[in-house]
């Protein structure tokens, strides 16, 4: 903490200096590191990040893997690399899921780790700036001539990361080697006009933190650089310009296609770039992608990315959910992207999809106990599926971690005159109001009720906004209608109340906007009524015709072997089936279970006949399935025979 509270003032006072730049900006993003989280769910999954999930990053990084070893090649310029190409980027991710860590779970081990490992990538830098174990170790002449080489990608993690752990600790030798890296990437490729695209975006958003955080607006022109270089026919003998989305300029695009992280990365930096330029092309291109990702492509869960063959985007409306390949790392660019939507338009529509992917399609990725993963999210299991250790290919479990303990990035932001509420999580914030401050203490039962209280506790001198989202699954699960509730919300409104008395707002996109002059002490409380939802979908969407899924809140629910006699693919789901919600505080950590009135198929003892009978059948929250071991799993329940696959 020590380390941490001069480096919070310094940030606290940020987005004001920001903004006089940037006037376009509409809201300013609130600092993990200004932020302080109280929330029991969260905590939980937090300290499981901070403990178990940051232990296997390091032995894989360290011990199981020769990650660090890499670094250590490099910097004496001997020995063979081990392992990928895109390696170096684990570690980046790693050391930045270390630093929002700190904030949280503040561990002297875990600072001293990161310490060491930075010394390591620091001595492994190339006097003009280079950086990357894979080249250094094999044939360095070879450098910079392969565009999926990731070399840009893995310097993006890098920049990310030096942010990260200066903003969390004070320390900057992180993002000096990162900033000599960038300056190296301006010479080397943008001023010398090379013929040059990223084969897997990522930098073009850290190069927008790294403008953020320096004020320095080369790094802006080179993420500008990095988009215009697209759909120029560059890099054509690499294959499926699709792929990476470089078949089309930016601007010119308006379908999602490709690889799922690629394009969430990329999308996430054109956002930033189009809210601080408002260059209506990027804005365009990002509303028609935009809705064609949530109005056709993606599930239930939030989660995104069909196909396993390309890693990314099938046909509309193909959505298989055993073969689902939905990736974690793409889950986790949802959450980025939608941010930044959200902060370019203030339209609290992106804050709903972002809810949606992290509490279901991002937060799967993570066993509760922080070290098993998943890579592919599917939303039905054979009970092949199973959480792994790590993988070959390590992007999900440092990408999951970093996501997890950065949650404070994503629930408060700022606008000039108001304070906006985007997540209900439990957490303490003092934002700047001029030479003032507001401070909001937030207590909430979510995601399992909808009851939360935010306190005052300290209020500027002067009138200013609240704004509260109002959680679009009150009305639907998600815009465009891909998925609609078949049953009616009782009551769908939110009810706000100011020390005990109903409070008077008006609705600006998806937000009860509040004016007021605060006092310490004032109390607001919010009811968010949560309902069980069945959910169905548009007819194209052909894998899910006679299917239900059920919502609670922000969460998607599955049915899971291990509740229900190790079956999850044996019954139907009546549509007039009644459903009942309870907390169980012994089951997965604690969490809401629906129990249903279901039908079973159960074969006679002659082995010719069956037999239907009435059971019931509980769901789990999705995110908490592959807990126990591998088994059976659907998250769209059939809802007729005709529809129903017997595991054999
Ligand atoms: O190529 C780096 C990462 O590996 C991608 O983002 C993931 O999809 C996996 O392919
Ligand atoms: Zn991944």
């Amino acid at each position: 903490m020590k380390l941490l509270f001069p480096f919070i003032l310094i940030i606290a006072l940020m987005p004001f200096e920001v903004q006089s730049q940037e006037s376009l900006q509409k809201l300013y993003p609130v600092d993990f590191s200004q932020v302080n989280i109280t929330d029991p769910f969260w905590s939980g999954r937090m300290t499981a990040v901070a403990t178990n999930t940051l232990d296997a990053c390091i032995q894989f990084s360290e011990i199981k893997t020769g990650r660090i070893r890499n670094f250590e090649k490099s910097a004496t310029h001997s020995g063979q690399h081990e392992g990928i190409y895109y390696d170096d980027s684990d570690v980046y991710k790693a050391i930045e899921a270390m630093a929002y860590s700190l904030k949280n779970n503040p561990n002297p081990l875990i600072e001293k780790k990161a310490d060491e490992w930075i010394d390591k990538i620091a001595a492994a830098q190339l006097p003009d700036g280079y950086l990357n174990t894979y080249f250094e170790l094999t044939d360095i002449s070879k450098r910079w001539t392969g565009i999926g080489m990731h070399e840009d990608y893995c310097a993006g993690h890098l920049i990310e990361a030096g942010i990260a752990y200066h903003n969390a600790t004070g320390k900057r030798k992180l993002l000096d080697v990162a900033i000599r890296f960038a300056d190296h990437i301006d010479t080397f490729l943008r001023k010398n006009n090379r013929q040059w695209f990223s084969g897997h975006q990522e930098i073009e958003l850290a190069l927008i933190k790294l403008y953020h955080h320096t004020n320095d607006s080369k790094y802006l022109e080179l993420a500008q650089w990095y988009l215009e270089q697209r759909g120029r026919g560059y890099g054509k003998e690499w294959g499926n310009q699709d792929y990476c989305q470089n078949s089309l300029p930016v601007k010119d695009q308006n379908k999602i296609v490709g690889h799922a992280v690629r394009a969430m990365y990329m999308y996430t930096g054109v956002a930033d770039v189009a809210a601080i330029t408002n260059d209506k092309g990027y804005i365009k291109a990002m509303n028609s992608i935009w809705e064609d990702v949530v109005y056709r492509n993606m599930y239930i869960t939030g989660g995104i990315g069909a196909e396993a063959t390309n890693e990314g985007f099938g046909a509309d409306y193909d959505l298989p959910n055993e073969n689902a390949y939905c990736e974690t790392c793409a889950s986790v660019g949802m959450v980025f992207w939608n941010q930044r939507m959200n902060m370019l338009t203030g339209d609290a529509k992106y804050i709903d999809i972002l809810e949606r992917s992290l509490y279901n399609g991002a937060l799967d990725g993570l066993s509760l106990s922080g070290d098993r993963f998943l890579y592919e999210n599917p939303l039905a299991s054979s009970g092949k599926s199973q959480r792994s250790e790590w993988f070959k290919t390590a992007c999900c479990p440092s990408n999951i971690a970093r996501l997890v303990s950065s949650l404070g990035n994503y629930i408060y932001c700022q606008s000039a005159n108001a304070a906006w509420v985007n997540l209900y999580i439990g957490s303490e914030v003092k934002l700047p109001v001029e030479k003032q401050f507001l401070g909001l203490s937030m207590q909430t039962s979510y995601p399992w009720k909808g009851n939360s209280t935010i306190n005052i506790t300290e209020a500027p001198k002067k009138s200013y906004q609240l704004r509260l989202r109002i959680p679009g699954w009150l009305k639907e699960p998600a815009h465009g209608g891909l998925y609609f509730y078949t049953t009616q919300q009782q009551n769908a409104s939110i009810e706000i109340s100011i020390n005990g008395k109903p409070a008077s707002f008006r609705e600006e996109l998806g937000y009860a906007v509040i004016d007021r002059q605060w006092k310490k002490g004032d109390l607001i409380e919010i009811n968010t009524p949560m309902e069980i939802h069945r959910i169905a979908s548009r007819a194209e969407l052909k894998q899910n015709n006679n299917r239900s899924a059920l919502q609670y809140g922000p969460m998607v629910y599955c049915v899971e072997g291990a509740d229900n006699n190790q079956q999850a693919w044996n019954f139907i789901l009546p549509v007039d089936a009644s459903l009942h919600i309870q907390y169980e505080p012994g089951l997965l950590g604690g969490v809401n279970t629906i129990t249903m009135e279901a039908k079973i198929i159960v074969p006679g003892a002659d082995g010719q006949t069956v037999q239907v009978i009435n059971k019931a059948i509980k769901a789990i929250p999705y995110f908490a399935w592959n807990n126990r071991g591998a088994n059976e799993m659907q998250v769209w329940l059939p809802t007729s025979f005709r529809d129903l696959k017997v595991n054999q």
